[in-house]
C-alpha cells in the first residue's frame, strides 16, 4: 500500500496504515503522514471492478457535478491524482489503488436514533437530486445489469444448474420462496426498459453506512462508496436504503425472529427523501415499497448465488455466511409482504405532506 500512496500528489510521507470500514468488496485503509495529514487508501477489487479507468471516470464526474451544487456547509469527495495524472495506480502485485481525501466523521450499521436515518434520507435524496441533470448516458455502465433483477434470476438459476458445491438441495426452500417471486421482481426492469420509469444517476449502494455523520452535530457530510453510480431507477436506491436501514437486524442476522421491517423507520426515510428530491415523478413516489421489496429479495438472490457457486464474490467471515444474509434478507422480504398495505399508506401520507 505504501508503495502505492506514494504515488500519489498528497502531502507528506506515510507513518501508519491501518484498516478500516466494513465493505464487502474493497478494502480500505486509513492512511497518516508525517506533514500530519489523513487520507483514505483504497483498493479496488478489480475481480469485481474489471476496469478501474471507466470507474474512476465516473467518480470523478459525478463528485464534481455535485461540487458546483452543494453549498459551503456541505462536501463531496475529493480524490488525488498520481504524479502521472491518473485518479487510480497499480502496485508491484497487480493491484489497483485510489486515494481520497480522509473526512471526520462516522457511519453507522443501524440507526441509533429517527434522525440519524432521517439525515441519511436527506443526504440520499439531496444526491438524486443533484445529479438530476446529469446526463446519465455519459456514464460508463461499470457492472452491467447490476441491479437487473431479471437477470440475477438467470444467474440464479445457472447456479442451482451447475450446483458446483453440491449446495442445491439444501436451500429448496429459500429457491422455492424466490421463484414464487419471479413475475413480480421483474416488474421495475421492465417499467425501466418501457420508459415508464426515468432513468437516473444512481448510487446503487444507498446502505447507511455508506454516508458519513458529523461526530457532533450528527449531520450527514456526505454520501460515500461511489463505485456504483451508474444510470438505474431512484426505485431501488430508496429501496436499499430501507432494506439496510429500516431493517429490526443486521444485514446477516442469524436470529430470524429478529429480523422485520421497522414502519416508523420508514417513515422517517420515505419524508427525508421526498423532502429533499422534489425531482421524483409520481409514479416512482407509488412505486418505492415495491423497490424495497425487490432489492430486498434481488440481494437475497446475490447472496444465495455466491453461496452455491463457493463464495466468490462477497466476502465473507465463515463458511455459510453468504446464506444467512440470504435468509435475513427474505426474511425481510416476508415480513415487507406483512405489511404491505401500510406501507403504502405511508407513502402516501409522507407525499401529500
Ligand atoms: C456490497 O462492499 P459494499 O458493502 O459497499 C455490494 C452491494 C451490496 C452490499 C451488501 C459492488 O457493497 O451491491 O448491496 O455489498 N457492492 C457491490 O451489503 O456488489
Ligand atoms: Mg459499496
Amino acid at each position: 500500500m505504501e508503495e502505492a500512496f506514494n504515488q500519489f500528489l498528497v502531502e507528506g510521507r506515510l507513518v501508519s496504515g491501518k484498516p478500516c470500514g466494513h465493505g464487502h468488496i474493497n478494502r480500505t485503509f486509513l492512511v497518516e503522514t508525517d506533514a500530519g495529514k489523513k487520507y483514505i487508501m483504497q483498493q479496488i477489487n478489480t475481480h469485481v471492478f474489471k476496469n478501474p479507468k471507466e470507474l474512476m471516470e465516473n467518480v470523478i464526474a459525478v463528485t464534481e457535478h455535485i461540487r458546483k451544487k452543494v453549498d459551503p456547509a456541505e462536501q463531496t469527495l475529493h480524490f488525488f491524482k498520481t504524479k502521472d495524472g491518473n485518479y487510480y495506480c497499480g502496485d508491484q502485485d497487480g493491484q489497483c489503488w485510489r486515494c481520497c481525501e480522509f473526512v471526520e466523521g462516522f457511519c453507522l450499521d443501524l440507526p441509533e436514533t429517527d434522525r440519524d436515518f432521517y439525515e441519511s434520507a436527506l443526504a440520499f435524496g439531496r444526491f438524486q437530486q443533484q445529479l438530476a441533470d446529469f446526463p446519465a448516458d455519459t456514464l460508463h455502465e461499470t457492472l452491467p445489469n447490476f441491479h437487473n433483477t431479471p437477470d440475477r434470476y438467470r444467474l440464479l438459476k445457472e447456479a442451482v444448474r451447475s450446483d458446483v458445491c453440491g449446495l442445491a438441495k439444501t436451500v429448496q426452500g429459500e429457491l422455492d420462496f424466490i421463484m414464487a417471486r419471479e413475475e413480480e421482481a421483474g416488474t421495475i426492469q421492465k417499467l425501466l426498459d418501457d420508459g415508464r420509469l426515468p432513468l437516473r444517476v444512481t448510487h446503487n449502494d444507498t446502505k447507511l453506512n455508506n454516508v458519513l455523520l458529523d461526530a457532533k452535530t450528527r449531520k450527514a457530510i456526505c454520501v460515500l462508496d461511489l463505485d456504483t453510480v451508474m444510470p438505474g431507477t431512484s426505485l431501488m436506491d430508496f429501496g436499499d436504503s430501507i432494506r439496510f436501514g429500516a431493517a429490526t437486524a443486521e444485514e446477516d442476522a442469524r436470529d430470524l425472529d429478529k429480523m422485520a421491517i421497522d414502519l416508523h423507520l420508514f417513515e422517517v426515510y420515505t419524508k427525508g427523501y421526498l423532502e429533499a428530491c422534489s425531482s421524483m415523478t409520481e409514479d416512482e413516489i407509488s412505486l418505492l415499497p415495491l423497490g424495497a421489496k425487490i432489492i430486498t429479495l434481488e440481494l437475497a438472490i446475490r447472496f444465495l448465488t455466491d453461496h452455491l457457486e463457493g463464495d466468490h464474490y462477497f466476502k465473507v467471515s465463515y463458511p455459510g455466511h453468504n446464506l444467512v444474509r440470504a435468509k435475513a434478507q427474505l426474511k425481510l422480504v416476508k415480513d415487507m409482504e406483512a405489511k404491505w398495505a401500510d406501507m403504502q399508506k405511508i407513502v402516501e401520507r409522507c407525499h401529500k405532506k
